[in-house]
């Protein structure tokens, strides 16, 4: 199974069409991607050919459940990943050049200026939960979601987005994994097919497929189903020219056994999850690759 990360990976580096790109780090490039990955027997695809901070990943997705905007709430949880782009902004709107763990202090304990430079914008949290309608209505796709998968199963619109075109140009950045759909079989299995409009194939995929796993595991316990297929799709899959040493770095280490990955809890609702509700057992990677993310 990881087999199919390995060889896009190898691809990309072998096929990938070499082009500049909005941060102008530069990437190669292949477009349309797939995978897939089955987790009825409780597998989680966490990639094992590098150490893969999957509790990151999913405080990331929790944090997206609760409908946060702010990087406050991740970085009063310890994550980093989300700081890069408000830092960018400040940057360059002040002019000072704050280093990075000064400037996560101030939002993590000054909630004006968290509110001033923290905030992504309408981003994720922000569609799935209160999408905005024309008449001012906000529409909970979650919540939506999960009651389609208790009452109506069989459904062909149980789906959440968050390409909402209109507010685009708020967003810190537009939404990478954009559309979830769900699919129940009749025998109780939940499937996922996740589409991403564009993949940073080393940094980016392997915090992605921990977080659709995830939020595929608490709709199924939420819905009394069993995980089944998780299907992964892209648009443009890329490595990024400063990544290309360590791609190549991780394609020459043998793949391990996926670990196990379950719920110690079942929450009230979909509302309730903490990270300590997720454990994984037999994760024994290979050792951590860095990398600079693209801003
Ligand atoms: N922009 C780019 N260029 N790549 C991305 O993967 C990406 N995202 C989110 C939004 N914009 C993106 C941010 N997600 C890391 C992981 C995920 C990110 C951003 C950064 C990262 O640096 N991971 C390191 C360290 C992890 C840690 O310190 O905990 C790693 O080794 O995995 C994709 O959704």
């Amino acid at each position: 199974p990881e087999g199919q990360y390995l060889d896009l990976m190898r691809h990309i580096l072998e096929n990938g069409d070499e082009r500049v790109d909005r941060t102008g780090v530069g990437t190669r490039s292949v477009f349309g991607a797939t995978a897939r990955f089955d987790l009825s027997d409780g597998t989680a695809p966490i990639i094992t050919t590098k150490r893969v901070y999957w509790k990151t990943s999913i405080k990331e997705m929790l944090w997206f459940l609760k409908g946060g905007t702010n990087i406050q709430d991740l970085l009063r949880d310890n994550v980093r990943i989300w700081s890069d782009w408000p830092l960018a902004t400040y940057r360059r709107e002040t002019g000072e050049d704050i280093d990075q763990d000064a400037f996560e202090r101030r939002i993590v304990e000054d909630d004006d200026f968290a509110a001033r430079w923290g905030e992504l914008g309408p981003v994720y949290g922000k569609q799935w939960r209160r999408w905005a309608g024309p008449d001012g209505q906000e529409h909970d796709q979650i919540a939506q979601l999960v009651t389609t998968l208790k009452d109506n199963p069989s459904s062909r619109r149980m789906l959440f987005h968050a390409w909402n075109v209109a507010e685009l140009g708020e967003m810190a950045l537009p939404p990478c994994h954009m559309v979830y759909q769900y699919h129940v079989t009749s025998d109780g299995r939940l499937n996922c097919l996740m589409f991403q409009r564009s993949v940073d194939v080393l940094l980016g995929l392997p915090f992605n497929l921990v977080g659709a796993t995830a939020l595929q595991m608490m709709l199924a316990q939420q819905a009394d189903l069993l995980p089944g297929e998780f299907v992964w799709m892209a648009g443009d899959a890329h490595l990024y020219l400063n990544h290309l040493d360590q791609a190549r770095e991780q394609l020459t280490r043998e793949p391990r056994h996926f670990p196990k990955m379950r719920l110690v809890r079942r929450p009230d609702s979909i509302d309730g999850y903490r990270i300590d509700d997720f454990e994984v057992e037999g994760y024994d990677p290979h050792a951590a690759i860095k990398a600079d993310v693209a801003v």
